[in-house]
């Protein structure tokens, strides 16, 4: 049986180390996914922490077209994220590498191990802004709308596109 590719998006977050550094060897990591790849990455933004604390974070969003399962391709970003040198000392702990998977095609899913929708992509301009840059306009995020609607209920949060990534 061959799987039909979905097209998902990651989350990328590290406000620990060297930022930029971990946020381009995740975005190697993606492209070497078995069954995956990884179609555009946004630019990289600077974004003050929320619900959390430290340095400010990097943040960025990658498309990816996977034939890996929701489970499988969670199971490769928290991989990636050990790799990265993840620590989990307490929630929201500031990180050297964050992978969130953010959305799989139209799926809703919610078990013990993984609720897509990311469960506060909706209301984070660290995630909106960046997903905006290489998501199709007309995206819709299943349960919450428009992206483009959810833009401006966040259009107050701090965030500063690099030019560079
Ligand atoms: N990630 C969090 C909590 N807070 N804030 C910013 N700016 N960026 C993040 O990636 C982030 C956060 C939990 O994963
Ligand atoms: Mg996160
Ligand atoms: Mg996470």
């Amino acid at each position: 049986m061959t799987a039909v590719p979905v097209l998902a998006y990651v989350g990328l977050g590290a406000n620990l180390g060297d930022t930029a550094a971990a946020l381009k060897a995740a975005l190697q990591a993606l492209r070497e996914l078995p069954g995956t790849q990884l179609l555009r990455t946004s630019s990289f933004y600077r974004t003050a922490p929320i619900d959390s604390h430290g340095p400010d974070y990097l943040n960025a969003v990658a498309a990816v077209q996977t034939t890996l399962t929701p489970d499988g391709l969670l199971a490769h970003l928290q991989r990636i994220e050990q790799a990265g040198g993840r620590e989990r000392p307490y929630r929201n702990a500031p990180r050297t590498l964050d992978l969130d998977l953010l959305l799989y095609g139209e799926a809703r899913l919610a078990s013990s191990a993984l609720t897509v929708p990311h469960p506060r992509l909706h209301e984070r301009a660290f995630v909106l802004v960046p997903l905006a840059e290489i998501a199709p306009a007309g995206l819709v995020i299943p349960g919450h709308g428009a992206l483009q609607n959810l833009l401006t209920l966040v259009a107050d949060q701090a965030i500063h596109k690099l030019e560079t990534p």
